[in-house]
């Protein structure tokens, strides 16, 4: 690779979203061109064919917000599952919790496993040498269709954009299956993408897990290096959700440990809906 910095950009709407710096890893796995990069202020950054997925600098703000305010908000979460999320950042934040006995992470891509675990290890963390972390080279599609019913405490859906290999993960089909292999009080948290950037597809999967779940709710906040920067989360479950009732000890620890996440940051970040967002879901 070449030591002259250079620009990659993320090419949005007639946007772009770019870093500046030295182009540490450019390939192609079975399934996307994996580009990693190092920037004086985000550190290093991990694109998958166009996107920004990560960086040491601002993944905090997605993969905390993607995990705690499941986590701390349910009891029983003995089994996790975590469709995606190869570079591990969800895995490092679950294995913050000492009660979880099991953590399912089925990545369709070894190589950004490898990639991750190689250029970004920070970010997986000690969640890689984490007993209870059992990682699945799979399709989350295929991997929810042949789960038990009543499985999963916590389904976790850290996928990228909608794209070829991706857009079964945000249709009814899919949803309804992570529905069926939720246990009685689960939780299912995914990313929901960006009310400004992608706003048809954010608006599409809030009127989905509405129609299919009993309770969903929406958290906003910023990913600096993704488009627009405001970016969501969206949690559902066949019961009621407690999100705004967690488990406070517990949250109390978990926050000693954060950059980014508390209670009241979850607290503001839940009425944070765009009054678009807010209009649109009511007409
Ligand atoms: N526009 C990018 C959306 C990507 C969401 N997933 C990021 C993976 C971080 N673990």
């Amino acid at each position: 690779m070449t030591d002259i910095a250079t620009w990659i950009d993320e090419y949005h709407k007639g946007s772009r979203f770019g870093l500046n710096g030295k182009v540490l890893l450019r390939k192609n796995s079975k399934y996307q061109e994996i580009i990693v990069i190092e920037n004086d202020y985000y550190g290093k950054a991990l694109m998958l064919d166009g996107c920004w997925m990560t960086s040491l600098r601002d993944e905090k703000y997605y993969h905390e917000c993607l995990v705690h305010p499941a986590l701390t908000s349910i009891d029983d979460k003995s089994h996790v599952l975590i469709i995606g999320g190869g570079d591990g950042g969800t895995a490092r934040e679950c294995v913050k919790y000492a009660n979880i006995a099991k953590i399912d992470l089925v990545e369709i891509d070894e190589e950004v496993i490898k990639v991750s675990k190689t250029f970004l290890k920070e970010i997986g963390g000690e969640a890689w040498s984490d007993k209870r972390l059992a990682i699945h080279i799979d399709d989350g599609v295929k991997w929810v269709e042949k789960t038990k019913d009543n499985f999963y405490d916590l389904i976790f859906i850290d996928c990228s954009d909608p794209s070829e290999f991706s857009n079964l993960l945000f249709k009814d089909s899919f949803y309804k299956e992570c529905k069926r292999i939720l246990t009685k009080k689960g939780i299912l948290a995914t990313q929901s993408e960006s009310p400004e950037s992608f706003k048809d597809i954010h608006i599409n999967i809030l009127k989905t897990l509405k129609k299919i779940f009993r309770a969903s709710e929406t958290m906003y906040s910023f990913v600096p290096i993704y488009p627009s920067g405001i970016w969501s989360w969206t949690f559902a479950s066949k019961e009621e959700l407690y999100l705004s009732k967690p488990n406070c000890k517990e949250a109390l620890i978990i926050e000693k440990g954060c950059e980014i996440w508390n209670l009241n940051f979850q607290n503001a970040a839940f009425k944070m809906m765009p009054n678009k967002i807010v209009k649109e879901l009511n007409s």
